[in-house]
């Protein structure tokens, strides 16, 4: 287990995820230059737990982690949806906590914030 430090590292929030998520939940990640890392950590264990991007385009994230949310919702499956986005990429597609909270509904969203843009 990494090692809690102030700031805290992509390492220590990455493995403390893995250890709190539902075993089923669905991740989104957005994490530029820290997906490396975050793949060490949470894996796709089933078909449909994990959403990235293969040609790293930002704004993908948030509004993919509201649909996912929209979709448990509507479907009554009610897996935990969890995006992690970096404080950059955050910007890109802000207007889904909008639609977040307009549709209530149940995600979470984690901003890593390392002020790089
Ligand atoms: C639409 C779009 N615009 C610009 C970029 C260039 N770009 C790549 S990474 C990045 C910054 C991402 O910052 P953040 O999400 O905070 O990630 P980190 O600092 O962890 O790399 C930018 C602007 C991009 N990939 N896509």
């Amino acid at each position: 287990m990494p090692k809690a430090t102030t700031p805290i590292t992509p390492d220590f929030l990455f493995s403390t995820l893995a250890q709190v998520k539902h075993e089923n939940a669905i991740s989104v990640a957005e994490t530029a230059s820290n997906t490396r890392i975050l793949k060490q950590y949470v894996k796709a264990t089933s078909p449909g737990s994990f959403f990235t991007t293969a040609a790293s385009g930002l704004g993908f994230g948030l509004p993919a982690a509201a649909g996912l949310a929209l979709a448990q919702q509507r479907t009554g499956q009610n897996r935990q949806v969890i995006a992690v986005i970096g404080d950059g990429a955050f910007q890109y597609s802000i207007q889904a906590l909008y639609t977040m909270t307009q549709h209530h509904l149940s995600l979470t969203v984690i901003v890593a914030r390392n002020e790089e843009q």
